[in-house]
């Protein structure tokens, strides 16, 4: 018999919204923690899908079944990851979003929801976000972090567009610039002079907290 971590997964790798929709509302009755329900559960799923694809196993509109029944789950446990931080003082804003031609937006989804359950305000632009637009968006929100997400190897450049924007108006110094997604690295932020690389949702709050003091 399937475990409820293992039961998620299956769920998702067979597009089964409904199914999904009904695991998470399960996960919330019987009170497992999220995050955890979201990480063993239901991502597992999606990059097992992702694999598949990859290898021609399961064809893009499966793949896109998949991802929605992840990002039908994920809405219904948003509430509950988010409860956490209802309480607390702010501990900083943060703007974040997908960068420009990249339309990937569930890691980044569950970042911006970990900020706010940690006390960050949250301004989360999207997907497919114009370098101009992190920008401009960081100014009118008085910002402390920007964080971008790039899941696409050809969109990377756009996180390097952003810290050339701030250089360019002379707004480096003002922002604390984060950059995240499965083909960025610690190498890849050093290189384009971001302040750091988180590889998950935790680490990303790790990350602001340390840098923030
Ligand atoms: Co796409 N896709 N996809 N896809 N997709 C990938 C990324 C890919 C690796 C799949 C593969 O080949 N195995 C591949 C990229 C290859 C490459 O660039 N080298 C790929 C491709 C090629 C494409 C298309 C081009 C396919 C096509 O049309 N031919 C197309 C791109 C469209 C576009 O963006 N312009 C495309 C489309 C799609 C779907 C629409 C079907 C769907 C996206 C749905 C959506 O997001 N609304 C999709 C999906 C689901 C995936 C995979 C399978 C899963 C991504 C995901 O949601 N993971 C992905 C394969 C993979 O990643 N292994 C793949 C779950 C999520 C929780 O994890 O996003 O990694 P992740 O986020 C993590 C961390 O990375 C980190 O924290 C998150 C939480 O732990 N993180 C940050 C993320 N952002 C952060 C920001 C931060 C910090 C941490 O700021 C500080």
């Amino acid at each position: 018999m399937l475990n409820m971590f293992e039961e998620c997964t299956e769920a998702i790798l067979a597009g089964n919204r409904t199914q999904a929709e009904e695991l998470a509302r399960r996960a919330i009755a019987e009170g497992v923690d999220p995050l955890t329900v979201i990480e063993r559960g239901f991502v597992p799923g999606l990059r097992e899908a992702g694999r598949r694809w990859e290898e021609g196993e399961l064809f893009l509109p499966e793949l896109v079944l998949a991802a929605e029944a992840m990002k039908a789950a994920s809405t219904i446990l948003q509430p509950a990851l988010s409860e956490h931080g209802r309480n607390q003082t702010t501990r900083g804003r943060v703007v974040i979003g997908t960068i420009e031609g990249d339309i990937h937006d569930i890691g980044k989804t569950l970042v911006a929801t970990m900020f706010s359950a940690n006390g960050y305000d949250i301004r989360d632009l999207g997907a497919d976000v114009p370098a101009v637009k992190f920008v401009a968006e960081a100014e009118s929100f008085a910002a402390n972090f920007i964080c971008i997400s790039a899941l696409l190897t050809t969109t990377m450049a756009g996180q390097k567009r952003v810290l050339e924007l701030l250089h360019e108006r002379a707004l480096r110094g003002r922002y604390r610039v984060l950059v995240g997604g499965a083909p960025c690295s610690a190498k890849w932020a050093a290189q384009i002079g971001a302040d750091g690389y988180a590889g998950d949702a935790i680490s990303a709050v790790q990350l602001a907290n340390s840098l923030w003091g």
